[in-house]
């Protein structure tokens, strides 16, 4: 689907208008709406200088059955995401954690079911009840405190999407809801969206079969997919949802480094949004890059001495996507809560310092 074509009267259909009006309404969207409606007014109700920033997180579903068993998904754990919101809540920010169901959260992150077993961090305690060890004491008592501050102050709203439909009205709708709020609203899209998917006139009612031969014998027949593009969603939320003055900034994510830095710079001058930041699979934990109209390719990289080990990740690929060769020095102020430096600690203050001057500039207008 082309993000506008002309229909049968040789109407320019916008792409999105046409997904929306072809796509059911999920059933749970109503619910996140009222949340989230509670949520921002309460907001602003409360402190008009509040700031809401709306973090999506992790990668969406495409279903192959309307009674879907089977579905086409990707890699995004939510780690990006889990971990921006809690620094933007540092900042000050209040947090609407837009996330794939059972992706990674900000706070439980730090013990989650894989890499971080939370049953590692407990001992059995000699009165015969559980505690945390002591090794663990210190880092936990920091996570908890931050995370019920969080929790007390309303500062956090957790709304799950699975499919890549949910996850498109929800974002609709929030972009909608945050209008009161204006240049304050900062979006921060870093989930993984899907690019196809299959429209609802094409999906198979009931499971895929596999198609075996009578008598058992046989390899079944090869199942093919014909999937259509998202329309790109991204231009419209700049141009017709996203608030007045309200800032964007949306993530690239490429494997190939000779085509990182172009294949970013293209999405900033096709939507005309704030900021885009790239980042390479096999680098995204040590380094991105900020691409901005006013101050072009910018590198943010966590210094070698602070990287935190990763098993997917390829250490001599750092530095190889710089178009420039010349990265930036940066400050190395900033909290640390996992070993290592996130590179979110460096990521978030500087948005932030963006975010101020969009704000400004809205307020000088
Ligand atoms: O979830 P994660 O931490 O494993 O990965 C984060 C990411 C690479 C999905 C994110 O930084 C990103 O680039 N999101 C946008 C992907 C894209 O649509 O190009």
């Amino acid at each position: 689907m082309a993000e506008t074509q002309p229909d049968a009267n040789g109407q320019t259909v916008d792409g999105a208008s046409e997904y929306f009006r072809n796509t059911q309404r999920p059933k749970q969207l109503s619910k996140h709406e009222a949340l989230a409606k509670e949520f921002i007014q309460y907001h602003v109700e409360t402190n008009p200088d509040r700031r809401i920033a709306i973090v999506t997180s992790g990668g969406t579903t495409v279903p192959l059955e309307k009674q879907t068993v089977r579905f086409i998904d990707n890699f995004s754990a939510g780690t990006r995401g889990a971990t921006s919101a809690e620094y933007f809540l540092q900042a000050d920010y209040a947090v609407i954690f837009l996330h794939r169901q059972f992706s990674l959260l900000p706070y439980s992150r730090h013990y989650s079911h894989s890499t971080n077993c939370f049953l590692d961090f407990m001992d059995e305690a000699d009165d015969g009840g559980v505690i945390v060890a002591d090794e663990f004491q210190a880092k936990m008592r920091r996570v908890l405190q931050q995370y019920q501050h969080a929790k007390k102050n309303r500062l956090l709203l957790l709304l799950p999407f699975t499919t890549v439909t949910e996850y498109l009205y929800a974002l609709r709708s929030l972009a909608t809801l945050t209008k009161p709020l204006g240049p304050r609203t900062l979006f921060y899209l870093a989930a993984a969206v899907s690019d196809f998917f299959i429209p609802a006139d094409r999906l198979e009612e009931h499971k895929i079969q596999s198609r075996e031969t009578a008598d058992g014998k046989g390899s079944g027949k090869k199942l093919i997919i014909d999937l259509d593009p998202v329309p790109k969603f991204l231009k419209t939320l700049v141009q017709q949802w996203a608030p007045k003055g309200s800032m964007v900034v949306s993530f690239k994510l490429e494997t190939d480094p000779e085509l990182l830095v172009s294949k970013a710079e293209e999405s900033l001058s096709r939507y005309q949004h704030d900021c885009v930041i790239g980042n390479l699979l096999t680098t995204r934990k040590w380094e991105v890059v900020f691409i901005t109209r006013d101050r072009g390719e910018k590198w943010i990289r966590v210094p070698k001495a602070r990287r935190s080990k990763s098993f997917s990740g390829v250490e001599n690929m750092v530095g190889l996507a710089d178009h420039k060769k010349e990265p930036e020095q940066i400050d190395l102020e900033g909290g640390t809560v996992t070993e290592g430096m996130e590179i979110e600690t460096l990521i978030i203050p500087e948005l932030k310092r963006m975010h101020d001057d969009v704000i400004a500039r809205q307020e000088r207008h």
